[in-house]
């Protein structure tokens, strides 16, 4: 049976995560949008390269959500992307409206699949996705820690002159200037960077990571970053179609763990087949834990706005 993703958004991210899927033939691919055009134009045209990548996957777009009908994993991106100035708290309201109206649809069409979030404000817009659908919390999960983790690694990567693939890293928290990147549990070829670099490199690091989204929206002045953002989503769809059972951090519904309850927050997540499988819990210091903490009541802040 092929393997069927909805993505919901045809602008850059949705449409630059059709790109990456297709590629890599995932699954067939559905983008939609409530603007007439765009996702069957980008559609038509992404499924036209396809005999050149030598790839079957069918790509649609499409305005109907009949055409997403029992889709394995449903992509949200649907809503305002940043401008310069802008936090990603300030997406709150308006993204809050279109999470209300979108949800509902998507489920309504694929009501086994599994959601993955990735419109702003991220960890605030899980957990209005995750009360709107009920589904239980292994099947709600939003991409930030693998984007995260993925520029803070080509910061690594470029500091040190290495290859990216020998880099690995961990950043947890929400999605926001509050993000918690762990360079204890960052390694080049295994070895911690904290033995490769002095604290104030470090600290550089880490600093840039936590502006990495910033940083793109200063350049581009009329929106945020895609392509890894795209590319982040695609890795964890890849992870739960293949059931890989693959450790990487994801915004979860967390129950108790690391002393946080009933909120999204950012953590090393086990993903498969049945979407989050289990939450990691590894050992913190008390600064790395009062950071998490601190980055959770954030999260909170805004979940109580838009009260969910
Ligand atoms: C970023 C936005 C998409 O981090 O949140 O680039």
């Amino acid at each position: 049976m092929r393997k069927k993703v909805t993505i919901v958004g045809s602008g850059n991210v949705g449409a630059t995560t059709a790109h990456w899927m297709a590629s890599k033939e995932l699954a067939d691919v559905v983008l939609i949008d409530i603007v007439e055009g765009i996702p069957q134009g980008k559609g038509l045209d992404l499924y036209q390269a396809m005999p050149i990548e030598k790839r079957d996957s069918f790509v649609i777009g499409t305005n109907d959500y009949g055409d997403t009908a029992n889709s394995d994993i449903v992509v949200i991106t649907a809503g305002i992307p940043r401008k310069p100035g802008m936090s990603r708290d300030d997406l709150l309201n308006t993204n809050y409206k279109i999470m209300q109206d979108v949800v509902g649809k998507v489920i309504a069409a694929s009501p086994n699949c599994i959601l993955i979030i990735v419109s702003n404000p991220l960890d605030a817009m899980a957990q209005a996705a995750f009360k709107i659908s009920g589904f239980s919390r292994n099947r709600v999960i939003g991409m930030a820690g693998v984007l995260d983790s993925a520029r803070f690694r080509a910061f690594i990567a470029m500091e040190l002159k290495v290859s990216v693939e020998n880099v690995t890293a961990f950043v947890l928290g929400g999605h926001g200037d509050t993000m918690v990147p762990l360079p204890r549990y960052s390694t080049v070829a295994g070895i911690p960077i904290t033995e490769l670099m002095d604290q104030a490199t470090v600290d550089r690091l880490v600093q840039r990571t936590r502006d990495g989204g910033a940083e793109i929206v200063k350049y581009l002045k009329t929106g945020s970053a895609y392509y890894a953002p795209a590319a982040a989503v695609t890795e964890m769809v890849e992870a739960i179609l293949k059931d890989k059972k693959k450790i990487l951090p994801c915004a979860a519904y967390l129950q108790g763990e690391y002393g946080i309850n009933g909120l999204f927050v950012g953590v090393p997540c086990k993903l498969g087949a049945r979407g989050v499988e289990d939450v990691i819990q590894i050992k913190l210091s008390a600064a790395e834990q009062s950071a998490l903490e601190n980055s959770a009541g954030a999260v909170k802040e805004l979940v109580a706005v838009i009260g969910v």
